[in-house]
């Protein structure tokens, strides 16, 4: 063999060696020698905050999806822009919640091992927690996610599904970030927890085809309820439970609200029309699919949180989540 392809063949033994280390994938107890601890660190940390304000959970739970399917999971979301065209000033984030949250964990997590832990890890580890601390499934979180320093306001309005979608559109929008029908009608589960403002179903109750018409689709007391609640399309002010039956537990009452006709918003409903997603939330309308519900979120939620993940030296670890960008 000729020198010039032996050092070829080296070149090209070591550059996929380069590449296969730069792609390390993520994995379990990531930190176990750098951060001993931190996932404890952590829970313990959501405790205290959950025992002060429950409602927060279903805002973190939020938080890492708007942040995995917006550049992947690398807590962009977090970053600030000076001029107002970041990820978190798209319309569709200005009701996440969990920024403080987020934040005050980092800086204990800095102060137990300075720039180890990325902001994006501790939003996953959140989410977990958030769903944990719901009476929901415990599970383990992959971790060595690296964080990004890009954020733009366009992206996240071209890659967050639409909450007016049906199936066709919703499953499209999961499609390019590698998630499958069943990853949606799982996912959509985690509506068991938290609240919607009035303007992202109102449309439903008062104008569902630009004629002052109601969404047929919708229980017709459920229906009058949201009236009430909302008194108008533009109330910008109140909220309303996503899961009425049980609007802090993590269950089933998401998918019994969803094929009774109360699902709040329009993507909710839209699973119960389309054949496949519709005989998941049949299934799941029996009280015996819980432990099926809490085994397929727990794999649907590990399929988000690889998305788009950063690892080894790809990205960064910030000392801030929420630093100026632009
Ligand atoms: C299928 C596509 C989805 C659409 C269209 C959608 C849309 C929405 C909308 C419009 C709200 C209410 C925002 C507001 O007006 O305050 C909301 C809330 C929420 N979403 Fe989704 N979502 C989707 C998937 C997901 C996923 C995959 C998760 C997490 C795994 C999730 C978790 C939540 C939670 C927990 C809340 C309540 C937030 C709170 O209480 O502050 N959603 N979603
Ligand atoms: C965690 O520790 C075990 C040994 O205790 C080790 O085999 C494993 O590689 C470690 N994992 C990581 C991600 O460092
Ligand atoms: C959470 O805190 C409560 C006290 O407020 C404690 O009883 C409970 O054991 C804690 N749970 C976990 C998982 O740390
Ligand atoms: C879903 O919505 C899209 C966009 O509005 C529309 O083109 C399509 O026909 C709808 N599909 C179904 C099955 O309703
Ligand atoms: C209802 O929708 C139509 C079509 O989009 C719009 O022209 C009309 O102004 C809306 N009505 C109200 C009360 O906003
Ligand atoms: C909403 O409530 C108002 C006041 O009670 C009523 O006049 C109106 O018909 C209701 N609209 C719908 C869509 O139910
Ligand atoms: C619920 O599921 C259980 C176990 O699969 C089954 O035995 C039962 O008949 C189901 N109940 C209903 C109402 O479908
Ligand atoms: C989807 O999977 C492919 C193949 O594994 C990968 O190259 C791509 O980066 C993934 N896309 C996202 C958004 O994670
Ligand atoms: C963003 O991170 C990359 C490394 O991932 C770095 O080269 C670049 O300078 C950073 N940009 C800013 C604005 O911090
Ligand atoms: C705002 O920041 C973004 C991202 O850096 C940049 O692309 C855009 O041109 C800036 N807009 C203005 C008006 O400065
Ligand atoms: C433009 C705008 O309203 N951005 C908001 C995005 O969300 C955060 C957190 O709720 C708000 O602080 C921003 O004002």
């Amino acid at each position: 063999m000729a020198p010039s392809s032996t050092r070829f063949l080296i070149l090209l033994a070591a550059a996929s060696l380069l590449a296969s280390f730069a792609r390390a994938d993520l994995q379990y107890d990531f930190y176990n020698t750098s951060c001993p601890g931190v996932e404890t660190l952590v829970r313990d940390a959501l405790n205290a905050t959950f025992a002060a304000d429950s409602t927060i959970r279903s805002g973190l739970l939020r938080f890492h999806f708007h942040d995995c399917f917006v550049r992947g999971c690398d807590a962009s979301i977090m970053l600030q822009s000076h001029n107002g065209t970041a990820e978190k000033d798209a319309n569709p984030n200005l009701t996440l919640r969990g920024y403080e949250v987020i934040e005050a964990i980092k800086a204990k997590v800095e102060a137990a091992c300075p720039l180890v832990v990325s902001c994006a890890d501790i939003m996953a580890m959140a989410a977990r927690d958030a769903v944990y601390f719901s009476e929901g499934p415990d599970y383990q979180v992959e971790t060595g996610r690296r964080d990004g320093n890009v954020s733009m306001m366009e992206e996240a309005l071209s890659d967050l599904p639409p909450a007016d979608g049906n199936v066709t559109v919703l499953t499209k929008f999961f499609a390019v970030k590698n998630l499958t029908m069943k990853d949606l009608v799982v996912l959509s589960g985690a509506h068991t927890l938290g609240v919607s403002h009035c303007p992202s179903f109102s449309h439903r109750v008062y104008n569902y085809t630009g004629v002052g018409d109601e969404d047929p689709s919708m229980e017709a007391e459920y229906g009058q309820s949201l009236n009430a609640t909302c008194g108008g399309l533009d109330n910008v002010a109140t909220v309303v439970p996503l899961d009425a039956v049980t609007t802090e537990k993590f269950d089933l009452g998401y998918y019994q609200s969803v094929y009774a006709g109360k699902g709040l918003l329009q993507s909710d409903d839209a699973l119960r029309h389309d054949s496949l997603t519709g005989a998941y939330v049949g299934v799941m309308n029996n009280a015996s699919s819980l432990d099926t519900f809490f085994a397929d979120f727990i794999v649907s939620m590990i399929n988000m949180g690889r998305i788009g993940a950063r690892t080894g030296t790809d990205g960064e670890i910030r000392e801030t989540c929420g630093i100026y960008v632009d």
